[in-house]
């Protein structure tokens, strides 16, 4: 093998940008045709338009596409998917296979130079494939010998705490199960999830102080919100269904708030999908107020809306604050109005960027609002004081008593399809007593209590060489974890690297000494075991379990469900297990039956999931009650805003998705959306900053991130003139993830600070 190691980051070519016209509004008639264009090139029509009858339907297939939940009662055919829903369906249906003739002809070397794009579009993994030590190119295995040789590496070790158990969120809660099972009984709680790095801070902060991590909002709470805000969320491209959800909010007559540094096409305009009559035109007004805030501006503005809301309530008591909510269910509100005092507004202000006046009206509009959601993703998540985030979100919810009421609540827009079931099932590196107390009672074992390391441990575990085999359950590890060059350092220190995988990603050529590669079935699949077809479960971001059966052909009868894998992983390693692997996976009911025995809220989970749209999970906050929490109260609490000085000439970068991306699987070239076609190399900036750097459009620049003496260097983006506040960038994730450093994480959610990184821009 030769000594240059394959490449951790996308190569540095321009791809030739061009540029066109922010479109007015989102979705409408281009949304259609890029939809069915993926299809047809990647699936083929026929095929396609028969997938998407089967996508979010009762009796269908849950997207792969985001969390975003169903409508509980009446769902359009054909209607309950977007554009992006579609592109997912169509990047895991793909025609494209890579066999492992491909493997033969492109070596590990080879396929790290190309770009992400050309990786993801190589297709399917249509066998399990080792990479043997020294050598350069995968091989075919058997599922038997690549099951032994798990097992002998992991046994191999001096301390199960020594393996990593990665998970991204489309796992269904099945798999899920016997997955976190089998890691414990292996003897670790080493769980990192895609969670970490994205609504970890949303768990800590609302556990803390209203005893559930997830939202307590239902779809149906917004047609009776008075206001929504939706803070660091960009719905048009990640969420597409939301929109109809916040086009229902002003059809009963409720309001939007956005705060976002940029002016996201999808949240100021749309074209309703499933009215074709209204596909043309400028379509519906979507924000009312749009308050384009700094980065990480969001704490300080919290502050002034509650300061400007308190001078209301004193002024005429009773008619701001829900005072009667706030004696009977609230701790903490004397604490909350002395840090609101202890801070003026004119200190807090050019945190936000924005002007007095503009906070003043979203201040008049949340005080005469009754029932308030407010929605929020990897906007509030992804910096140092993101918990924070969270948590002053809650203080003003609390202070209006909108919680656990119709209309009401905290909306956490959840990424991937099954995040939050992972969760639920246990998929967790800090899990709590009383769980592992019933897994021991069901599986007679002894389970382990040492917390495990989450994302950012786990990678500075393996550099270290204190973890030495790194598995993945679904995800893309070196491309969506933050500093990029220091994580594959991380891999490489590995002796064997593990990806269970529908379709080809960076994190096969970033590799251990050895690498395997097991295929499995996606959700558009049949899944059939000795009992028959079998269905999976998964959880949406709004707590509904529902069912999802896949409709197509497997791809290739040398795919395992990932259930059957993590059984076949678990034979092969677990010596005294008393759990019998293969017959629980040969009808999923037995596992649904283990779950409702060991988690709450599962009662009678084979009956309820057979019933059409799933059932709900027990929700506290919804239900008004907060007695999990540690005073038995929903806990006001102190934030703290942004500590980041920038220096002159420095700036702030968040890393963002495209509109033609899932997180790292690229699925094209354009960010419809942003006016930007066929090129990802780019920077947003502010024209005056721009100007005052000398910096002209479309000129070529290196990014130069600076942490704490270090820095880290990202090469050739084009810089672009847009509407962003000054002192504020934007570029795409995962080009821009070498930039984000190990270290920079959120204070006790460790989530990366992948929204607050600090830059120059340098002209080339
Ligand atoms: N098509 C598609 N759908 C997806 C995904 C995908 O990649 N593609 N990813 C899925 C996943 S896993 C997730 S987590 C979600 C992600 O969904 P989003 O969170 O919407 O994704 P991002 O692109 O990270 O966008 C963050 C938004 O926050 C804003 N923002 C950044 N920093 C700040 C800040 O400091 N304050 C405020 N107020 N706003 C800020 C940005 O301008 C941007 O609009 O989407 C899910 N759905
Ligand atoms: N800089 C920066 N970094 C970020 C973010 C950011 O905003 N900025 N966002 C973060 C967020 S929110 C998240 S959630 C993470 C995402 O991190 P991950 O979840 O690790 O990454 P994905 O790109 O979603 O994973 C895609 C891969 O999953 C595999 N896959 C797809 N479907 C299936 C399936 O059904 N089963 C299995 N076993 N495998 C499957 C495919 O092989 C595909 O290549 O990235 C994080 N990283
Ligand atoms: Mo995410």
């Amino acid at each position: 093998m030769s000594d240059k190691k394959p490449h951790a980051q996308p190569p540095e070519k321009l791809t030739g940008i061009q540029l066109t016209e922010v479109p007015k509004s989102a979705v409408g008639v281009k949304a259609i045709k890029s939809a069915l264009t993926h299809i047809a090139n990647e699936v083929g029509m026929a095929k396609g338009v028969g997938l998407l009858a089967k996508l979010n339907q009762k009796e269908g297939f849950d997207c792969p596409g985001c969390a975003w939940p169903d409508p509980d009662e009446k769902r359009a055919f054909l209607a309950e998917y977007c554009e992006n829903g579609a592109k997912a369906v169509a990047e895991e249906a793909t025609k494209n296979r890579v066999s492992p003739m491909f493997f033969a002809t492109h070596s590990v070397q080879e396929m790290s130079e190309w770009s992400d794009y050309e990786i993801g579009k190589s297709g399917r993994i249509t066998h399990p494939m080792i990479l043997r030590e020294g050598s350069d190119n995968y091989e075919e295995i058997s599922w038997e010998d690549a099951f032994n040789l798990i097992g002998t590496e992991l046994n191999k070790l001096d301390s199960p705490d020594e393996a990593i158990f990665y998970t991204s969120g489309r796992t269904s809660n099945e798999a899920a199960y016997l997955y976190q099972l089998f890691v414990r009984q292996f003897g670790t709680n080493n769980l990192p999830d895609c969670s970490n790095m994205c609504h970890e801070s949303s768990g800590s902060g609302l556990s803390e102080t209203l005893g559930i991590g997830k939202g307590s909002v239902t779809l149906d709470d917004f047609n009776h919100a008075d206001l929504v805000i939706v803070m660091g969320q960009n719905p048009g491209t990640n969420h597409p269904r939301m929109l109809t959800a916040l086009s229902d909010t002003k059809k009963h007559g409720g309001k939007i708030i956005t705060v976002n540094p940029l002016p996201e096409v999808g949240l100021m305009r749309y074209n309703d999908p499933q009215n074709p009559l209204k596909w043309i035109g400028s379509g519906q007004k979507l924000t009312d107020i749009f308050l384009q805030v700094k980065i990480n501006g969001d704490v300080a503005l919290l502050k002034i809306i509650m300061k400007l809301l308190l001078e209301k309530e004193n002024k005429n008591p009773g008619t701001v604050f829900d005072l009667k909510f706030i004696e009977e269910k609230t701790h903490g509100f004397n604490e909350l109005i002395d840090d609101l005092n202890s801070y003026t507004i004119e200190d807090l202000l050019p945190q936000t960027g924005l002007s007095l006046s503009e906070i003043e009206e979203a201040a008049e509009l949340i005080a005469s609002s009754k029932k308030i959601i407010i929605c929020w993703a990897m906007g509030l998540t992804q910096h140092k004081n993101a918990v924070d985030n969270i948590r002053e979100v809650v203080n003003l919810l609390l202070l209006k008593g909108s919680i656990g009421k119709k209309g009401a609540g905290t909306c956490p827009v959840r990424g991937h399809s099954n995040v939050q079931g992972d969760r639920t099932m246990g998929i967790w590196e800090k899990p709590k007593e009383a769980f592992l107390q019933n897994l021991e009672k069901e599986f007679s074992f002894e389970a382990p209590r040492k917390h495990g390391y989450d994302v950012v441990a786990a990678i500075e575990a393996m550099h270290a060489r204190k973890a030495k085999v790194f598995i993945g359950m679904g995800g893309n590890f070196i491309s969506a974890t933050p500093d990029t060059e220091y994580t594959a350092e991380a891999l490489r220190n590995c002796d064997l690297t593990l990806h269970v995988s529908t379709k080809l990603n960076r994190s096969h050529v970033v590799h251990g000494k050895q690498a395997l590669i097991l295929p499995c079935l996606g959700r558009s699949e049949k899944d059939y075991q000795n009992s028959g077809e079998q269905f999976v479960s998964v959880e949406n971001s709004m707590g509904v379990v529902h069912k999802s059966s896949g409709h197509l052909t497997p791809l290739s009868n040398e795919l395992l469900s990932e259930p059957a894998i993590v059984a076949g992983i678990a034979e092969a390693t677990l010596k005294n297990s008393k759990v019998n692997w293969s017959e629980l996976t040969t009808n999923y009911d037995l596992i649904r039956n283990k779950i409702e025995n060991t988690i709450p809220g599962f009662d009678k989970y084979n009956e309820r999931i057979r019933k059409k749209g799933g059932f709900y999970l027990p929700n506290n906050a919804r239900a008004n009650d907060f007695s999990p929490t540690a005073t038995g109260k929903a806990n006001f609490t102190i934030n703290k805003p942004s500590d980041i000085q920038l220096k002159e000439n420095q700036f702030m970068l968040m890393t963002i998705r495209t509109h033609d991306q899932y997180n790292t699987t690229i699925y094209g070239l354009d960010d419809r959306y942003r006016g930007v076609l066929n090129e990802r190399r780019v920077i947003f900036m502010n024209p005056d900053d721009m100007k005052q750097q000398g910096i002209n459009k479309l000129d070529k620049v290196d990014l130069i991130s600076h942490f704490e003496g270090e820095k880290r260097v990202a090469k050739g983006f084009l810089a672009l003139p847009y509407s962003i506040p000054k002192q504020c960038t934007a570029s795409y994730f995962p080009e821009a993830n070498v930039l984000v450093p190990i270290k920079s994480k959120a204070r006790i959610s460790h989530t990366p600070a992948s929204k607050t990184v600090v830059i120059t821009v340098e002209k080339v």
